[in-house]
C-alpha cells in the first residue's frame, strides 16, 4: 500500500539496528535520525517527530530489555510501540443504531466515504442509509444517487433545495427505519467561516453520535489547521484518512490526527465501496514496517530464543550428547518459519544473515542427522567417543547415508563440545545459534 516510501525508510532504520553489534548511544542516535528524516519527509508534523524521537532514545538507552528480549529486539520494539503512539489508537465506531455526520473540504473524499460506510455496516448486519445534505456543489445529489443505487443503498436528497440543514432533517425522517444514518455534507475549496456555520447548522439538527472528518492523505502541513477548525465547529469524534492507496505520504492527515487528540476511524483505499478499512494503530505500523504481526514474531522470537539458551554450566558439569547438539539444531532451525524475523535478526549477533539456501540447508542436515542418530545405539549417543571406523560403517549402512556425513555430524559435535568446554564458567549463558553457524558444517568454522 501507500507510504512505501516511508516504510522503506522505517525499515532500513530497524534493519540497522537489528546488524548492530551493541546497542549504545551513537547507534540509537544514527538510528532515530533516519526514522527522523523518514517521518519529516512524510509530511510527520516537527514537533510530533521530536518528541517521538525523544522518547524513542530516553526509553531505548534506559530500559532494561524485558527476560528473554535481546537489546536489539527490545529497541525495535520500542520504536514499533512508539509509532504506535504516534498514531493514536483506532478510534471506537460500535455496530449500533447511530447518525453519523461526515465533515471536510471538497473533493476529500466524504460523498464516496458515505457509500463506503453504509457498505460497511451493511455487511455487519445493521440497516444503514445516506442522506445527502450537501446542496453546495450541483453534481452532488447525483453523485450520491449513482453511487447508492449501484450498491442497493437507500439515499435521501433533495434536488433544487439549497437549505442543507432542512434537507438533513427531512433526510433523518424519511431513513428513520434504518439503523445507522449517514449524512453526507457538502465541503468548500478552503476553510471558510460558512462553511464552518453549515456545519454547525446541521450539527444542531442531526446531533450525530459520531462526527467523522475526512481527510485526504496527501494533505501536508495544512491538515492540522483543518482538523483543529472542524473540531472546534463540531467537536470531531474520529478521523477517516482516504486515498491512502496513492502515493499520498498520509504524515500529514496523521499528525492533524495527534494534534487534535482525536483518532482515525477508517482508512480509505480506493475508490470502491469496498476499499475502506478500519483503523487499527498495531496493524497499521506492523503492515509500515512490513513485518505482518510484529507482536506474533517477537513473541515467537523470545519463546525460540529461551529455548535455544543453554546452561553451559550444567553442560560443563555433565555431558554435551549428540541429543543435546540436535535438541539444540532443533530449536535453532524452528526459527525457520519465521523467516522475516530472521532478515532482521542477524543470526547470534554475528552479522551474519541465513539465505534461504542456507536454510534448506540447515533443514537437510537436521533431517540426516535425524536419520543417523536412529541408526545409533543409545550408549554411542551419550557418548560418542567410542564411535569406531566400524561402528561409522554400520551407522552410514543403517541410515542409507555415508561415513562422511557420519562423520561430519561427530565432527561438528565435537567442535560445540570443545567450545563448550572452552567457556568460562562464569559465562552462564551463551547462544547456541552463534555456535552452530560457528561449527556446523558448511560453513568456515
Ligand atoms: N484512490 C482513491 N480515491 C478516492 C478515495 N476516496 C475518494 N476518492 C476519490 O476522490 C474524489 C473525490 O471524492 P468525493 O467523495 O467526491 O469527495 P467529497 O467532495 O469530499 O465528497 C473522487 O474521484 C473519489 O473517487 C480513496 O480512498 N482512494
Ligand atoms: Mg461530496
Amino acid at each position: 500500500m501507500v507510504l512505501d516510501n516511508l516504510g522503506g525508510s522505517l525499515r532500513n532504520a530497524l534493519r540497522k539496528i537489528a546488524s548492530a553489534n551493541k546497542i549504545d548511544k551513537a547507534l540509537v542516535d544514527e538510528a532515530v535520525r533516519e526514522i527522523q528524516r523518514a517521518l519529516l519527509q512524510a509530511d510527520v508534523n516537527v514537533k510530533l517527530v521530536m518528541e517521538l524521537s525523544n522518547k524513542i532514545k530516553e526509553r531505548a538507552l534506559n530500559e532494561k530489555p524485558p527476560a528473554g528480549m535481546n537489546p536489539r529486539e527490545h529497541v525495535i520494539n520500542i520504536v514499533y510501540q512508539e509509532l504506535i503512539n504516534l498514531v493514536g489508537k483506532g478510534a471506537d465506531i460500535p455496530l449500533q443504531k447511530q447518525n453519523i455526520m461526515l465533515v471536510g473540504l471538497q473533493g476529500s473524499g466524504k460523498t464516496t466515504t458515505a457509500a463506503k460506510l453504509a457498505t460497511y455496516f451493511q455487511r455487519k448486519g445493521l440497516r444503514a442509509a445516506v442522506v445527502c445534505a450537501d446542496t453546495f456543489r450541483a453534481g452532488a445529489y447525483d453523485q450520491v444517487k449513482a453511487l447508492c443505487e449501484r450498491q442497493g443503498i437507500f439515499f435521501y436528497g433533495e434536488k433544487g433545495n439549497p437549505d442543507a440543514p432542512e434537507v438533513a432533517r427531512h433526510g433523518l425522517e424519511a431513513t428513520k427505519r434504518y439503523d445507522v444514518r449517514i449524512v453526507d455534507t457538502a465541503g468548500r475549496h478552503a476553510l471558510e467561516s460558512d462553511l464552518i456555520q453549515e456545519m454547525k447548522d446541521i450539527h444542531a439538527v442531526v446531533q450525530a453520535d459520531q462526527k467523522l472528518l475526512v481527510m485526504d492523505a496527501a494533505l501536508g502541513q495544512q491538515a492540522s489547521e483543518q482538523a483543529r477548525a472542524f473540531n472546534e465547529a463540531v467537536q470531531i469524534t474520529g478521523v477517516i484518512i482516504t486515498k491512502l492507496d496513492g502515493t499520498a505520504k498520509g504524515g500529514g492527515a496523521l499528525s492533524a490526527v495527534a494534534e487534535t487528540r482525536t483518532s482515525v476511524a477508517f482508512i480509505g483505499v480506493g475508490e470502491t465501496p469496498a476499499d475502506l478499512e478500519r483503523f487499527e494503530a498495531d496493524r497499521f505500523i506492523s503492515r509500515l514496517l512490513g513485518m505482518g504481526d510484529i507482536k506474533t514474531l517477537i513473541e515467537r522470537a523470545q519463546e525460540v530464543q529461551a529455548e535455544e539458551e543453554v546452561d553451559v554450566e550444567s553442560l560443563m558439569r555433565g555431558k554435551f550428547t549428540l541429543k543435546d547438539m540436535y535438541k539444540q539444531m532443533e530449536a535453532m532451525n524452528k526459527l525457520g518459519p519465521l523467516k522475516q524475523i530472521m532478515q532482521m535478526l542477524p543470526l547470534g549477533g554475528m552479522g551474519v544473515e541465513l539465505s534461504d539456501k542456507e536454510f534448506a540447508a540447515t533443514k537437510d542436515r537436521l533431517d540426516k542427522y535425524r536419520v543417523i542418530m536412529d541408526s545409533m545405539t543409545e550408549v554411542e549417543l551419550e557418548d560418542p567417543k567410542i564411535i569406531t571406523v566400524s561402528r561409522i560403517k554400520r551407522i552410514s549402512r543403517g541410515s542409507g547415508t555415508s561415513p562422511e556425513m557420519v562423520r561430519e555430524l561427530l565432527k561438528s559435535h565435537s567442535a560445540m563440545q570443545k567450545a563448550i568446554k572452552g567457556m568460562r564458567g562464569g559465562a552462564g549463558k551463551m547462544n547456541m545459534k552463534r555456535l552452530m553457524k560457528r561449527f556446523g558444517p558448511g560453513t568456515k568454522a
